[in-house]
């Protein structure tokens, strides 16, 4: 039966171990879109109609779901435990929105040019680490930099073990670039600001002709207004066999509760905390502060622990 379920799709050990023995009979499905009133999702043996119960509403469910439908009538069962969700807090009073779940990777998208910017990037890390998936910071434009090395060693010095990859989001050789982490069943996500070349990354990714871009509408970004308004994100099919989500409304971050993915960034005063004097040390006024000890020392940016502060703050404070 193994061989049968759809690896291709992102299948694996993670989901295929949360069923039970009486689900056998079900068709895993992931889910490809998620419309206002109905869900369309990929199996083996091609895209099915979900039905949801009365219960449900389709802001449930993201883009990246797995879920178990009957395969005769496309009637949802259930939705299967996530391994990673991007989430966007709902501005003002709006509930939170799902906008992809399991992915992968998330490659932060930036271009090496003037819109570089630090401590937007690391917003970006805190987020992917908080949501459970793997960043990669991705570095556009490099065709018209002087130097792209410098803008990847300053990407590079942003977390502990982070790849960053230059390229030209418009040159085929961005698929061969990012080959690692859009193999068959890898499921990746792109954010970043408006203009750094996320919609040319998808479009190279997923390797449309260029005489047919504005034919696939699919590939454009759904809040393009217009025919897409239907579909909040959708799973298109990358070349190197992986998925790849549009992401359209992840533009500006508001950074709540993410303290582990704010220690995953931080690592290195994560690390020093305890050494601190204080248990609850803000690293700010302290006597005995191993951090500011560090800064001191200069083996610690100050830069570096301002923006941990901030972030730190804005994410809801103490530890
Ligand atoms: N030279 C060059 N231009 C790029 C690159 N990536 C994107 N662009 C251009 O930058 C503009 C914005 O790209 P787009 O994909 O729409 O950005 P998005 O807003 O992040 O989706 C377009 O004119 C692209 O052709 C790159 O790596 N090199
Ligand atoms: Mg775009
Ligand atoms: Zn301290």
């Amino acid at each position: 039966m193994a061989d049968r379920l759809p690896e291709r799709l992102g299948w694996s050990s993670f989901f295929a171990d949360q069923l039970a023995a009486d689900e056998a009979a079900l068709s895993p499905a992931r889910v490809d879109a998620v419309h206002r009133g109905r869900l369309t999702a990929l199996t083996v043996a091609g895209q099915i109609e979900i039905t949801l119960p009365a219960r449900d509403d389709t802001s449930q469910y993201a883009v990246g779901d797995w879920v178990l439908a009957d395969p005769v009538t496309g009637a949802l069962h259930r939705r299967l435990e996530r391994k990673a969700l991007l989430q966007r807090p709902g501005e003002g009073r709006r509930p939170t929105q799902l906008v992809a779940a399991n992915i992968d990777t998330l490659f932060i998208v930036a271009s090496c040019n003037a819109d570089f910017n630090i401590a937007r990037l690391e917003r970006y890390l805190a987020f992917a680490n908080d949501a459970g998936t793997e960043p990669v910071i991705v570095l556009t434009k490099a065709d018209t930099a002087d130097d792209a090395a410098a803008f990847e060693q300053q990407a590079a010095a942003l977390q502990r073990d982070l790849p960053v990859v230059t390229l030209n989001a418009r040159s085929a050789d961005a698929v061969v670039a990012l080959s690692p982490w859009c193999g068959a069943g890898a499921t990746v996500a792109l954010v970043g600001s408006s203009g750094v070349g996320k919609s040319t990354l998808v479009n190279t990714l997923v390797g449309v002709a260029w005489g047919e871009r504005q034919l696939t509408g699919g590939v454009r970004e759904a809040d393009a207004k217009g025919r897409h308004t239907t579909t909040s994100r959708s799973l298109h099919a990358m070349q190197g066999g992986g998925w790849v989500i549009d992401t359209p409304g992840i533009r500006t971050l508001h950074l709540k509760d993410m303290a582990e993915g704010l220690d995953i960034l931080f690592a290195e005063i994560t690390e020093l905390a305890p050494s601190c004097k204080f248990r609850n040390c803000t690293h700010d006024h302290e006597p005995g502060c191993a951090v500011r000890a560090a800064v001191a020392a200069g083996t610690l940016d100050p830069e570096r622990l301002a923006r941990w502060r901030k972030l730190q703050t804005e994410s809801g404070g103490g530890r």
